[in-house]
């Protein structure tokens, strides 16, 4: 692979490339490249070339740009999701239902967004009139993670763009192949050059060197806790504006009065999907205590009937965890929650599989039973296949359960009664609330956690307004 700079794919400076390895069978099957402070210059001044006329372009160009890489996106969408599952571990058939789907709206829809983004003016009775005028930052920096690569890639970098900015982008380094694609499909949807620049390599380095460069004014970042609290310590002495979307230990709250069918084919779902590596997935299930028993019996039969194989392969539920590295540390804390007293229900071995995959990172999708809320298993955020399930007997129980942790990105609550979803709605400290559903997104609403889950809110207009500098101007009548 290669950077994108300055419209044009290019080598890393210093020569030097990464191995990239394929989940699915544990070998290298690219290159990336170790990008450093001087790929990252040549990106910034790339961007800050490009600024004066993509921030002047006016929204009706560059809507029309946007829907050019949508449109390729779309195009591109089986090759796209082929390469994402090579590159992630995940099933073909999800990279191309959620990750690439997802990839093409972010583009479709902040590129309409822009069309419609309106500000405000205040009248001060028979003296002045004060209007807002939002205008682009400059050269802002989107660093993003492995769970959810070309989606979370183009959720930071579509509403940048179109409010007028240019930016200097890096993807995780372990898949950055869809944004090196995405590179390819913007000299193919023929934006200007520089408008975006796509560097590949080290967080503590490239990612390092974007946070730090003094021109890069904002920085959007998705990816866990302590990286958030690193990059925050770099870019707050320089007063840039930043979005930390961060980790996740979400509570799953059911009750005796919920559509339990529905409840448990979701509940497979946020617990399971994407092996668990979604920061929305709900890892911790409570249950009212008088369905308890069904609910974690069935719970357990669907989970052992998943399907964990060849993530090319249709009929696959579980592919591979997304490398050696987190395959081990999902392991280990499945070692932790015996050791502190948790009973493993099902699940948890690790699966080898035959032929090609014989080194893949696969692991049996695992739910563990009897563990208290203060124990690290509880506490910590695992990022895996991995859910504890536990029974409770009243509300206030059950919101004190789902509030005790650290984190407080998505709740998700399974009732009928409407009083009580309102009242847990409220008290719940996290930044999304979902009441009988899980990952229902409506893009124009604003997404992003509380406590330790983040800072800043990403989607609709909260981006365009994150992306954008609101300057007052107050004229007095004459
Ligand atoms: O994060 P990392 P990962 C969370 C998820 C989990 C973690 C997994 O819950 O905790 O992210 O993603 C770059 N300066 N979310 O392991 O290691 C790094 O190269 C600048 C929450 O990828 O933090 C990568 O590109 N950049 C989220 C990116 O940061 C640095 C949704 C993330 O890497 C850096 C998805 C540095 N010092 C995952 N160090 C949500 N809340 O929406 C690393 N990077």
């Amino acid at each position: 692979m290669q950077n994108y700079i300055d419209g044009a794919m290019v080598a890393p400076v210093s020569g030097d490339y990464l191995d990239n390895y394929e989940p699915a069978t544990g070998q290298v099957y690219s290159l990336i490249p170790d990008s450093d402070q001087r790929d990252v210059d040549l990106a910034v001044a790339a961007a800050a070339r490009a600024f004066p006329e993509w921030s002047t372009w006016g929204e009706q160009r560059r809507y029309e740009c946007l829907m050019r890489v949508a449109e390729l996106i779309a195009e591109r969408r089986e090759e796209l999701a082929r390469a994402e599952s090579i590159d992630t571990g995940k099933p073909e058939k999800l990279a191309y239902e959620v990750d690439i789907y997802r990839a093409e709206a972010n583009f479709r829809f902040f590129a309409t967004a822009i069309l419609h983004f309106s500000s405000e003016s205040h009248r001060m009775e028979g003296q002045a009139i004060n209007y807002t005028l939002r205008q682009p930052i400059g050269v802002v920096g989107c660093i993003s993670p492995w769970n959810l690569p070309l989606y979370l890639f183009t959720w930071k970098i579509a509403p940048a763009l179109a409010a007028g900015n240019c930016v200097v982008a890096k993807p995780s380094e372990l898949t950055p192949m869809t944004a090196y694609l995405l590179g390819q499909i913007c000299i193919d949807a023929g934006m200007p050059p520089g408008v975006l620049n796509i560097v590949h390599g080290l967080g503590g380095k490239a990612g390092q060197a974007i946070v730090a460069h003094p021109l890069t004014k904002a920085i959007s970042f998705t990816g866990g806790t302590a990286t958030g609290r690193q990059l925050a310590a770099t870019a707050a002495p320089m007063f840039k504006k930043l979005s930390l979307e961060l980790g996740g230990k979400n509570p799953v709250l059911v009750f005796a009065d919920c559509d339990i069918e529905q409840a448990l084919q979701t509940t497979l779902r946020s617990s399971f999907s994407n092996n668990g590596q979604i920061c929305l997935c709900g890892s911790r299930v409570y249950v009212e205590r008088s369905i308890y028993n069904e609910f974690r019996d069935e719970l357990v039969r669907r989970t052992s009937q998943l399907v964990v194989g060849d993530p090319a392969h249709p009929g696959t539920n579980q592919g591979a965890l997304v490398s050696a590295a987190h395959l081990d540390k999902v392991s280990s804390y499945l070692q932790l929650a015996r050791e502190e007293g948790g009973t493993v229900l099902t699940g948890g071995e690790r699966v080898h599989l035959p032929g090609r995959l014989e080194g893949g990172y696969f692991i049996r999708p695992a739910i563990v039973e009897g563990l208290p809320l203060q124990c690290r298993t509880n506490q910590e955020e695992i990022f895996g296949p991995v859910i504890t399930l536990q029974p409770f007997d009243t509300d206030e129980e059950a919101l004190a359960l789902a509030n005790g942790t650290d984190y407080g990105l998505a709740a998700t609550v399974w009732t009928q009664h409407l009083g009580r979803a309102q009242r847990l709605a409220e008290h719940l400290q996290f930044g999304i609330v979902w009441i009988n559903c899980w990952m229902l997104r409506d893009l124009r609403t604003p997404f992003g956690g509380v406590k330790h889950s983040g800072v800043g809110r990403e989607g609709g207009v909260e981006a365009l307004r994150f992306f954008t500098e609101p300057k007052n101007v107050c004229v007095k009548w004459g």
